[in-house]
């Protein structure tokens, strides 16, 4: 294990110093990379931040936190200790040793996996980019900056792998993931929830519970990779994702908690007045990151899924842990489909339907964050609750992108999907009352009034502390 190198250029435990050629290729990158972060990383500015800056990789002390300048936050490339007896857990080339280098016959697949990956990291950046401006509070405003030096560094991730393994291609490719940007009309970003605005903080919270959730599934499947080094950087990338879970669940908790709060207090079910968000909103909004959330884990069946299950390019959420033969070449799995224009299930080849295995899980763990906010309102003593739509409600991808379903999944005509989807998705009224509620709160210790104050504060230190020190 090379211990992490912070005299570089390039902080990094992957022995660049002795690559010079890759060197040369990554620090001829770093400026493209840097110039991008101005013009489309965090808008606000701020003289320093605390941050979590990695700087290695064992299970204890792998983060170092002090008030840095974002500008010089030094993104590095990490990627978890290698276990010289690994072998491929799944799929034709089980119980094989892991892979070193890139086979020639999944070169063009692995690296799709990583573009797509890559696309994903400084999209969300991008999206998040005019947040700062109104956050409800230095506490918040830092966590804000957290999720986008670490989203920039999960660039470098996937950059580092189509540089050290996919040559001219793949520093093209490099390029590319720079000249992409969310939302453009030319040249937009690839998968569709990374074209969405994140325009305010309630979306922003949604967005970090429901998106980068799906990060963390599909980073948990490429974990189970083949090819060690993409296996390897997931793992890592893995262990700072739990922060960008934290802020999302705790975000909406808190928003949940100071609802509740407020409808208690004025014993009324609409305390927009009292300057809170109406839980019908929340859960319009909860709709919305949700669905487009689901549309990210592909088709209910996919061919290209199964051919990357079988090359052992991309395993199953939790793979070693699943008791059946890891290669499913004779079983079967019922997906979600569309039959004879009704809602149903279909017996589909186990392999095909790995979307579908995926999204379950990850279906399974957003109820998991829904329970917690059910929690907050039972004990709050009211009545309402709120609950995950229908997985075939407002889809683009796959077996329900051509129809139209309520939340609680009935099918329904384009006519009266065009009269009611208002009352199921966010609609300009609700967008311009919950940004209308976002003023900034750049006080130290102070909080904006629709939403509670966090449980604890970050490493130790408590709400008040000054996490971020502005220009
Ligand atoms: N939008 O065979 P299918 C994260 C395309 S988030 C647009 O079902 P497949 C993060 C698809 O490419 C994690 N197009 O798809 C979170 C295919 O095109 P071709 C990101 C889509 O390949 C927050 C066609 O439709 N990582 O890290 O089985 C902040 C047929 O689809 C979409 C990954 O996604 C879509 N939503 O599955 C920061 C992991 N879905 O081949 C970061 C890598 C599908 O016909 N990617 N299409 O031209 C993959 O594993 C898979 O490619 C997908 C799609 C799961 C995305
Ligand atoms: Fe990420
Ligand atoms: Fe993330």
């Amino acid at each position: 294990m090379t211990t992490p190198d912070y005299g570089e250029k390039i902080p990094n435990n992957v022995g660049l110093r002795d690559d010079r050629r890759l060197q040369r290729a990554l620090e001829s990158w770093q400026p493209n990379f840097l110039s991008w972060w101005q013009s489309m990383g965090p808008a606000l500015n701020t003289k320093d931040v605390y941050l979590r800056t990695a700087v290695n990789v064992g299970r204890e002390g792998w983060a170092h936190f002090a008030h840095v300048p974002m500008k010089d936050y030094r993104w590095g490339i990490f990627l978890a200790e290698r276990d010289a007896q690994r072998t491929i857990a799944f799929g034709q080339h089980k119980g094989e040793p892991a892979w070193q280098q890139v086979p020639g016959e999944y070169r063009a697949d692995l690296q799709r996996l990583i573009v797509i990956q890559g696309d994903t990291e400084p999209a969300s950046v991008e999206q998040q980019r005019n947040l700062g401006a109104t956050a409800p509070s230095l506490y918040d405003l830092r966590n804000l900056f957290q999720v986008n030096v670490e989203e920039g560094r999960h660039l470098w991730a996937m950059v580092y792998l189509l540089h050290a393994y996919f040559g001219r291609d793949g520093r093209e490719e490099a390029e590319e993931l720079l000249h992409r940007n969310s939302g453009s009309e030319d040249a937009p970003r690839i998968l569709g929830a990374f074209n969405e605005e994140t325009p305010d903080w309630l979306s922003f919270f949604m967005f970090t519970y429901f998106t980068d959730r799906d990060g963390k599934y599909q980073l948990g499947t490429l974990k189970e990779s083949a090819f060690d080094p993409l296996s390897r950087t997931c793992e890592f990338m893995l262990k700072e994702e739990a922060h960008h879970m934290m802020v999302g669940t705790t975000g909406v908790d808190r928003v949940v908690e100071r609802t509740a709060q407020l409808m208690t207090e004025n014993d009324t079910d609409d305390p927009t007045a009292y300057g809170a968000i109406p839980l019908p909103v929340i859960q319009k909004y909860l709709n919305f990151h949700y669905s487009v959330s689901l549309d990210l884990f592909g088709g209910e069946t996919s061919t290209n899924v199964a051919n990357y299950y079988t090359a052992g390019l991309k395993g199953r959420w939790m793979e070693e842990r699943r008791k059946d033969d890891h290669q499913l070449t004779d079983h079967s799995i019922m997906v979600d489909a569309l039959i004879e224009g009704q809602i149903a299930q279909s017996e589909v080849a186990a392999l095909t339907g790995l979307n579908t295995d995926l999204r379950r899980e990850y279906i399974a763990d957003c109820q998991s964050g829904v329970n917690r906010w059910n929690k907050i309102l039972a004990d709050a003593g009211l009545p309402h609750r709120l609950k995950l739509p229908h997985v075939a409600f407002n889809r683009k991808v796959g077996a329900f992108a051509g129809v139209q379903a309520t939340p609680d999944g009935d099918l329904i005509a384009e006519d009266e999907w065009a009269r009611k989807q208002r009352n199921w998705l966010p609609t300009e009224v609700d967008k311009t009352f919950v940004r209308s509620l976002m003023k900034p709160v750049h006080e130290r210790g102070k909080i904006a009034a629709w939403i509670a104050p966090p449980r604890n504060g970050i490493n130790g230190k408590p709400f008040d502390y000054d996490y971020v020190h502005l220009t």
